[in-house]
């Protein structure tokens, strides 16, 4: 029998504005690296972590989104799956802060109803350079019910901590339930919910 190697799977969603970080986010966060260059995301990408949560072992699924507007059909058809989404934004550009409402009524009409989401403001090392207060960032999490966190993938500020919040979340929320894709069990599983779901 194929060995277990978690318990749970959750598949998480970065999006924002192209630029902000999510893909560094993503890079720090799976492979604690970081690199000035800019390369844009192309369509969807995604990387896998296992965490430790609360002695759990949890398969995280991330799926890093293009920020890019030509991309924008083929991300918003990964919003249906995904069970925590963050939000990220760039606190040295104005725009992208202004965007996360855009961003927000997206996730209310691609996403599951009950998604866990975590608005980031990301770049919290260029202080210098900052145009989006913190207590801006809070205040927009707050009015929308959301957690919100400040992020460095360069100065690996609160990367971990993201995904483990986040995680943890949507632990609160699954408590109990199986594994989706545990190779050990879910044949008989599967089968059942085919022929449950046929209809026509
Ligand atoms: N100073 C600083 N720069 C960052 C940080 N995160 C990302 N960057 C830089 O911002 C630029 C864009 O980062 P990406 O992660 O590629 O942006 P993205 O959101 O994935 O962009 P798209 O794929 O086009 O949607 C790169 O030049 C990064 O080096 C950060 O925390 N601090
Ligand atoms: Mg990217």
């Amino acid at each position: 029998m194929a060995k277990k190697t978690y318990d749970l799977l959750f598949k998480l969603l970065l999006i924002g504005d192209s630029g902000v970080g999510k893909t560094c986010i993503l890079f720090r966060f799976s492979d604690d690296a970081f690199s000035t260059t800019f390369i844009s995301t192309i369509g969807i990408d995604f990387k896998i972590k296992t965490v430790e949560l609360r002695g759990k072992k949890i398969k995280l699924q991330i799926w890093d989104t293009a920020g890019q507007e030509r991309f924008h059909t083929i991300t918003t058809s990964y919003y249906r799956g995904a069970m925590g989404i963050m939000l990220v934004y760039d606190i040295t550009n104005e725009k992208t802060f202004e965007n996360i409402v855009k961003w927000l009524r997206n996730i209310d009409e691609h996403a599951n109803e009950d998604v866990e989401k975590m608005i980031l403001g990301n770049k919290s090392d260029m202080e210098e350079k900052r145009v989006v207060s913190t207590e801006k960032g809070e205040a927009i999490a707050r009015e929308h019910g959301i957690r919100f966190m400040e992020t460095s993938a360069k100065a690996n500020i609160n990367i971990d901590r993201a995904f483990s919040e986040l995680a943890e979340a949507i632990l609160d929320k699954t408590h109990g339930r199986e594994p989706q894709d545990a190779p050990d069990r879910v044949t008989v599983d599967r089968r059942v919910e085919r022929n449950s779901n046929r209809c026509c």
